[in-house]
Parts: C-alpha cells; structure tokens; sequence
C-alpha cells in the first residue's frame, strides 16, 4: 500500500516541488492551497505522470474553521497520514518595525504560526490514532537569526523553530517524528509575493548567485523521511553556497 504525504501550499515552490518527489517516491499525495486551479491542475499532471493517486483540498490556512473541516472531510481511506509537510507560509514586506504595516503582520502570523498549528492540530489525532506519523515544518534560516527589515517574518520562523522543539516532545510517547527544515533563499514565488508582485524587486534578491530550487529543498525533505523509522533527523538548514547566513549573500554583480 502507497504512504500517504499531506503537504501544505503545494501550488508553488518548495510545496509544489515536494508533491512532485513524494510522488515519485509512489506517495499518495493530498495537496492544498487557495489557488484551486492551479491545484487541480498539479493533481492531474502528478497524476498522470506518477500513477499515484492525489486528493486536493482548496482552502486558506488561516481560516481555523476551513482547515477543521478540511480534515473533517478527508475520506476514510485517506485518514491514515504517513508525512504531514507543513510547507504554507510567506513573508508580506520587508520594512523597519515603525513603518510595518499590521495587514502585513496579521498575514504572516496568521498563515506561518497559526496556519501550521491548526493543521497541525486537527491531523496530528489522526496519527496519534493510526500510531504512526512524521511531521516537518518547513522554518527558515530566518527563524535562527533576524536581519533588517525581517522583523515579523524572522519572528514567525523562530516560532516554527521553537513550536516544532516542543511538539517534539509531546509526540515523543506516540513514535511521531518532528522534524525541521530550515532553507536559506530558495527561488520560488516567495520573493513576489513579499514584494506584493514587483517581478524587478523579486529578480534582484536572486542575482548574482546561484539560489537554492524548490527541487533542493524537497530532496532533503524527502531524506528527513526517508530514514528508517528508529532515525529521527531533527533540524537541518540547507542554504546556497553563496549563503553564509541570513543577511551575508556573496553576489558577483
Ligand atoms: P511560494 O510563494 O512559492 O509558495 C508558498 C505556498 O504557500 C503556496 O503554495 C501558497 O499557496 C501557500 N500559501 C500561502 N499562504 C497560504 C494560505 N493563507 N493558505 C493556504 N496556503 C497558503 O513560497 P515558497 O515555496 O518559497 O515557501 C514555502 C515555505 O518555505 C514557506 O513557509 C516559506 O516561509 C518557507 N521558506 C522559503 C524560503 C525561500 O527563500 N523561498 C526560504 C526558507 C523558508 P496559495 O497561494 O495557492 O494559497
Ligand atoms: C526565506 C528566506 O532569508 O528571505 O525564509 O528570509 S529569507
């Protein structure tokens, strides 16, 4: 019988290029994100090309009541969740803490620290139930240390770093294994969508370097998982070789 990955934000980057590996690795995927179309349109290309079967379900992470029913609604045959990927998330921004704007905040503590909590508390009965499940949260090297202008967003990874420590603990008694990823820049829509669409603004934090690909990140996700079952890995931070830490790029511009 196929495992089963629950991954979360798959419709682009690092989410999108994770179904992609799970399902090359003969993972049952269910998939989410708002963006519906997108979505069903992930699930038939993976279909298609992998032979696996995918569940998609549509709904923002934020919305505590959507993602209850979400999990309410899974199929009995889909309840048994091997991998939960909690991968949705962004930064909104990139201003110092005086000029911040509070729709920019809500947004990031509501999808990056509260979005992976009600998932993750609404699947984790499911394994607690079934005895068995892995769960990694996607952090950043900007939950180890802040740079300018990062403010909220650094604080919202630093929160998935010390929330995931503690669920570690409290899933010790049940075999869940907790682990952390934490990428350096990873060229996806994550820059667009901090800049609110300027492409230019965008473009700019990726050049005169090599960025680490969605691709990246999903082949150490999948690693984390691949383990055999008494092999937890618990923390790893994957950056470019351009990248020393969150704020020290070396670009050949
Ligand atoms: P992308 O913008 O390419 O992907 C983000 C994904 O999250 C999309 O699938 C999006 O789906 C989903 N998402 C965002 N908000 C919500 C929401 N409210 N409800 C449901 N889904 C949501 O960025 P990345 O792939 O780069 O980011 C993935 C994760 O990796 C994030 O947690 C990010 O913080 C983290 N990260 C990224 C790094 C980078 O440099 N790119 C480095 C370190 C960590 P949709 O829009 O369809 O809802
Ligand atoms: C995304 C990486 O350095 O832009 O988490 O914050 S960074």
């Amino acid at each position: 019988m196929n495992k089963i990955a629950y991954i979360t934000g798959a419709t682009s980057g690092i989410g999108k290029a994770c179904a992609m590996k799970f399902a090359d690795y003969s993972y049952n995927l269910i998939i989410t994100g708002r963006r519906k179309e997108i979505l069903d349109e992930l699930a038939d290309s993976i279909r298609k090309k992998y032979k696996v079967e995918v569940l998609t379900q549509c709904f923002d992470i934020r919305d505590r009541a959507a993602v209850k029913k979400s999990v309410k609604d899974l199929p009995m045959e889909w309840r048994e969740i091997d991998v939960l990927i909690n991968n949705a998330g962004l930064a909104s921004g990139l201003n110092p803490i005086q000029e911040g704007l509070y729709d920019d905040w809500d947004k990031m503590i509501d999808t990056n620290v509260k979005g992976l909590l009600y998932m993750t508390r609404y699947l984790v009965p499911l394994m607690i139930l079934h005895n068995k499940g892995h769960i990694v949260n996607i952090g950043s090297i900007a939950g180890r240390d802040a740079y300018p202008n990062g403010n909220v967003y650094c604080g919202t990874k630093a929160a998935v770093d010390s929330i995931t420590r503690g669920m570690r603990m409290d899933l010790l008694q049940y075999g869940i294994r907790v682990s952390l990823v934490e990428p350096g820049a990873v060229e996806t829509e994550f820059s667009e969508v901090r800049f609110k669409g300027d492409k230019n603004k965008a473009k700019n934090v990726y050049e005169g370097y090599e960025p680490l690909t969605g691709d990246d990140v999903a082949d150490v996700v999948y690693f984390v998982c691949s383990m055999p079952a008494h092999v937890n890995i618990s923390d790893v931070m994957v950056v470019p070789t351009a990248q020393a830490n969150p704020f020290l790029i070396h670009k050949n511009l």
